[in-house]
């Protein structure tokens, strides 16, 4: 499959203004049940001490009543009596105030369609995998559920700063690859580590990789990769921060700071990070990087 395949500059045909389109789960074929039901039991099967509590109660609005990819119809039924979320249907990557605006208003967007089995450990596009298996379980919890509304309205604000890269990078070092720190040990929940299994595995037990406690400034200034294993990962003590955080801060201030202030490179430890793993970034610059 082509990797542009599913990005698009407007809404294409038969999707609606807001980019959602129907979710058609008629129409996916057995095989692509079966990828889910693969992806699912494989992800399942390895997150328990893993992956953080709040991820694992969340797990459970996915059990619908029969396996494959999971029907909407179903899931927002369960999800939004959970926090009054729920999936939309989208093509592919939609636009960055489209993006927020569903965010804001408690819907999350995810990929409509599903990875080859080429694809079985990488791709680029959010698939519904990543999107649904990923996301879901973390909307289910009521603090992280408003975080991510949070989030949302302040993407859209954000824009009119021109400081969506900065906000980016919050998102990024959170929602996709954020770790916690639990009284019991380190956890991920971010969704792009969950919904991978290296990841699930490196991003804890490999030591290349820094983990630093998360602080704001800091990971809005943090550059990062996108099509390999992070180098830094950001530790919150736990999620009502995440919260408390996005809510309390006036951005406007600290866009304006961040302005003068140089980016970090991905990799990179500052004399004042509290920092709870350092890194050798052996895997790094065993890439070529
Ligand atoms: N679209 N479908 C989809 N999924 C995303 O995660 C997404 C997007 N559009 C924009 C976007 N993310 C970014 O703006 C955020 O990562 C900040
Ligand atoms: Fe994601």
């Amino acid at each position: 499959m082509d990797k542009s395949s599913h990005v698009y500059d407007t809404p294409p045909a038969g999707a609606n203004a807001d980019w959602t389109v129907p979710q058609n789960w008629e129409a996916f074929s057995a095989d692509e049940h079966a990828m889910w039901d693969q992806l699912f039991a494989r992800q399942t099967a390895m997150l328990p001490g893993r992956a953080a509590d709040a991820f694992m109660r969340g797990i459970d609005v996915l059990k619908l009543t029969r396996p494959g990819i999971p029907d909407y119809r179903e899931l927002n039924a369960r999800l939004t009596s959970a926090t009054g979320w729920q999936i939309v249907a989208v093509p592919g990557l939609v636009p960055d105030e489209v993006f927020f605006d569903h965010l804001a208003n408690r819907r999350f967007p995810a990929g409509n369609f599903i990875r080859a089995p080429e694809q079985l450990d990488y791709l680029q596009e959010p698939d519904v995998f990543h999107d649904v298996f990923g996301h879901v379980p973390m909307l289910a919890d009521p603090v992280f559920a408003d975080y991510m509304v949070a989030y949302g309205k302040g993407g859209l604000r954000s824009l009119g700063f021109g400081a969506l890269d900065h906000l980016a990078r919050l998102y990024w070092y959170t929602v996709e690859f954020g770790l916690i720190q639990q009284a019991d040990g380190l956890r991920i929940y971010g969704a792009g580590i969950v919904s991978s299994y290296a990841e699930s595995i490196f991003a804890l037990d490999d030591p290349s990789p820094n983990r630093i406690m998360f602080d704001l400034l800091r990971v809005m200034r943090t550059q990062y990769r996108i099509d390999d294993f992070q180098q830094n990962y950001f530790v919150v003590s736990n999620i009502e921060q995440l919260l408390q955080v996005t809510v309390e801060t006036d951005f406007a201030p600290l866009y304006a700071r961040l302005d003068s202030l140089t980016d970090i490179p991905a990799g990179e430890v500052l004399a004042d990070d509290v920092v709870v793993t350092r890194g050798t970034q052996e895997y790094a610059k065993g890439a070529g990087r």
